[in-house]
This record gives C-alpha cells, structure tokens and sequence, in this order.
C-alpha cells in the first residue's frame, strides 16, 4: 500500500465514521496516548540471565523450539529496539528480576539491587521507553511448590527479602524515568494434589505479603496476580482471584488480571467495571488461553475486543495498566510482539471507533434490536484504514508490510545466534 492509498482509504473511513457520529481524529489522539508494557520475556522463553541453561518452572512453560532466541541482554535489548520500529505509539518495557544486568556474577534473588538494573534504566532513557518490574519467584532452587507460602520461615524470609528488592528497583526505576513503575507479584505457590491445610497456606501468603508492602514506595504502582492453577499445581492455588481481589482491596494496592488466569468460560472483561468500583487501578496481562493458561500470541479476539471496549466505555483508560504477558517460542519471537500489541491496540481502536452514544441511546430506549444490529454493523467498520492510517503517522509499516520487515531482521540477525 502506498502513502497515498492509506491517506486516500482513511479520508473515506473518516467520513463514514462521521456519518455514524464518530470522530476518527480525535479517537486515533486517544490511541496514541495508549502505552502498553511490552514483557520482555517474549524474547527469550522466560529465560532470563541469571542460569541460562536453566529450565522453567512454578508451573508456567514456553513451549517450542524457534531458532533465534535472544541469549544476553543486548540481543534482548536489541530484538525489543527492533519491535519499537514496528508498533506505532510510545511503549513501556516489563522487566522480570532474572533479567539483571549482573555482568557474569551470580547474584542471588535475595541480593539484588537498583544497580543490577541502572543500564536498563540508562537504556530505557536513550530509547524512550518507561519500565516496570516484576518480582521472580520461578525458577530457582528455592522456588519448588511454595515460596511465600512455604511452611519453612527461612524459605519465605528469602522470597520476602527478594520480594521488596524487586520493588525498591521498581521504585528507582520510576524515579529517574519520572513515570510511576507498576511491580506485579506473582507467585506459583500451589499444590498438585488435595491439600488439607488450604487455610494455612493462605494465612502464611497473606503474612509475608503484609511484610512485603508495610512500607510503601512512591514511585511504585503494586500490583498482585492471581491464578487458577498451573502446571503441576492443578489442586490448589494459594493465590486464587478471592484472595488476592480481598488482598488488593484491603491495602488499596492494584489486581492484576491475567486473560488466562480464570476458568476456560469465565472472561475477563466481565470484571473491569466491577473492580474499578472499588479500586482507582488495575494492571492487566493481554493473553490468549487455548483451553488452558497457554500464553499463546494474542490475536484480535472476542476476548480483546470486549476487554477494550468495557474499558473505553467505563471512560477508565487512565486507569488501567496495559501489560502483555505471552510466551511462544514456536514462531519468530519478534513477530509475535507485533501481532500481540498490534492486536491489543486494534481493539482498543474498534472501541474508541464505537458509536457508544447511540447505543447507549438504544439500550435505554428498550430497543434491544437496534442495539444488537448496530454492534454488529460496527464489526465491519473501516477501522484498519484508520489503523493503517496511524501507523503511517507513527512511520512503521502499515498493514501486513511489518512481515516483510521481521523476515529481514530474522534473516540478518536472530538467524544468525
Ligand atoms: C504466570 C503469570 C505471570 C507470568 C510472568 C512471566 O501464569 O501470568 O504473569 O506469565 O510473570
Ligand atoms: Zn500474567
């Protein structure tokens, strides 16, 4: 497509959208205020730096085997530069606790600190990019069923220790990037089988999480994630949704709702309007379950569209933090970032697209007719001509054309690790 055809298809398309009483203009100013936190993660399986030869556990699993993984923190750093010419807008950049700069030494989880991650920060300024932070209780020694919910005081101590280091780092990183950095905590704990001490555990977890936010950062949004099982933890999740909505609520910290942490049929649009009641934000992780917590790339599904639209609807942008959480190691890993975020933000689009006045009009008229055609007219909008449109604004590929441009970098770069 050239510059002119997408100039030529978005004129057309604002037009229409006009007719139906909506502002194109104004709803691509909105999108582009719209950063999503990119999970490094994608870029290497999960891995981490900290023991490369390592393999994942606390229940979560990449699986596949695409060549071209990012093996160090350049080629991590690189392959995300890379991502940045391919998704329009300005985004932020989750960093896991494994993923330190620790220059060859082994640093343990309960010794890291805003040094290990001062070249991140210096490289999120030179690339404009802000960060949040994510505490590791995977993958390690120490991690086996129970972390913070170990029966052993030892166990959670060192998981507790980690647990504020990794916020202090969040804290640093908000404070010299100037944007409050959000921490999310998640922790696998769990057990395979029936437990008989369900309350025990949760009492131990409810503990060590009030050491962990007795004192609280100013540059730190926290965040904590539930779960309803994984992998090898199919009975029984200490951090269920109840515990950690009550949790969440209590200290007047955020819930993080991950699309795959909920029952296959139970979606998680349902649960935005209902949290931000009583809780000024939230975090999310965009994902896409396939009959289990799978982590496969998001696509511009159902399940995104109505997440968006409940969002744009409630008016709560401001108010919800947009992470990504997916892993797919079968498929170029660059790609995957693009279709995922480009996916996220399509959805977001078609919902600052929708004619909400006039539906809202039809609903409180009783027309539910009128209501459910519009809704479904609106499906065939031209909202990609306006996000073609906005990519050519931002100057990265529009259309399909990025597949041209991750072959390439496939070729010159990730082929070659
Ligand atoms: C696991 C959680 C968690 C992780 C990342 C790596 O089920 O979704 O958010 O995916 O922290
Ligand atoms: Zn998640």
């Amino acid at each position: 497509m050239t510059e002119e055809q997408i100039i030529r298809n978005y004129e057309i398309a604002r037009e229409q959208y006009a007719e139906a009483g909506v502002d194109t203009d104004a709803a691509l100013q909105k999108l582009q205020n719209i950063a999503l936190s990119l999970h490094c993660w994608q870029t290497d399986d999960v891995t981490g730096f900290e023991n490369l030869g390592g393999s994942l556990t606390g229940g979560i699993q990449a699986t596949g085997n695409y060549p071209g993984k990012a093996r160090n923190i350049d080629e991590v750093r690189a392959d995300i530069e890379e991502v940045n010419t391919l998704i329009p807008g300005h985004h932020r950049l989750s960093l896991h606790a494994i993923y330190g700069d620790f220059g060859g030494q082994k640093v343990d989880r309960d010794e890291i600190e805003p040094r290990h991650f001062q070249s991140w920060i210096d490289w999120a300024k030179a690339n404009e990019m802000k960060l949040d932070f994510n505490s590791t209780s995977f993958s390690h020694p120490k991690s086996g069923d129970l972390s913070l919910a170990n029966r052993d005081k030892a166990i959670r101590d060192f998981w507790v220790e980690h647990t504020i280091r990794s916020r202090r780092i969040a804290d640093e990183m908000g404070r010299q990037l100037g944007s409050k950095a959000c921490h999310n905590l998640w922790v696998h704990d769990g057990a395979k089988d029936l437990t008989v001490d369900r309350y025990y555990y949760r009492e131990l977890l409810k503990e060590s999480l009030d050491r962990i936010f007795e004192h609280r950062f100013e540059n730190v949004k926290d965040a904590v994630e539930c779960k309803l099982f994984g992998v090898g933890l199919e009975s029984f999740t200490a951090g269920s949704h109840e515990f950690y909505m009550c949790y969440a609520m209590q200290k007047g910290i955020m819930a993080t709702l991950d699309m795959g942490h909920f029952h296959p049929t139970e979606e998680t649009y349902d649960k935005i309007s209902a949290l931000l009641l009583f809780s000024p934000e939230i975090l999310l992780h965009v994902s896409r379950p396939v009959r289990w917590d799978s982590d496969h790339v998001v696509i511009l599904n159902d399940s995104v569209q109505m997440l968006a639209q409940e969002i744009v609807w409630a008016g709560a942008l401001e108010r919800v933090n947009i992470g990504l959480d997916y892993f797919d190691a079968s498929i170029n890993r660059i790609g995957a970032y693009v279709i995922g975020a480009r996916a996220t933000q399509k959805a977001f689009l078609q919902a600052l697209l929708s004619p909400i006045e006039r539906l809202r009009r039809y609903e409180a008229e009783g027309k539910g007719f009128e209501r459910l055609a519009l809704l479904e007219e609106t499906k065939a909008m031209p909202w990609q001509a306006v996000y073609d449109y906005f990519c050519l604004k931002n100057n990265v590929p529009a259309g399909e054309s990025y597949i041209k441009e991750v072959e390439r970098y496939e070729r010159e770069v990730t082929l070659k690790r």
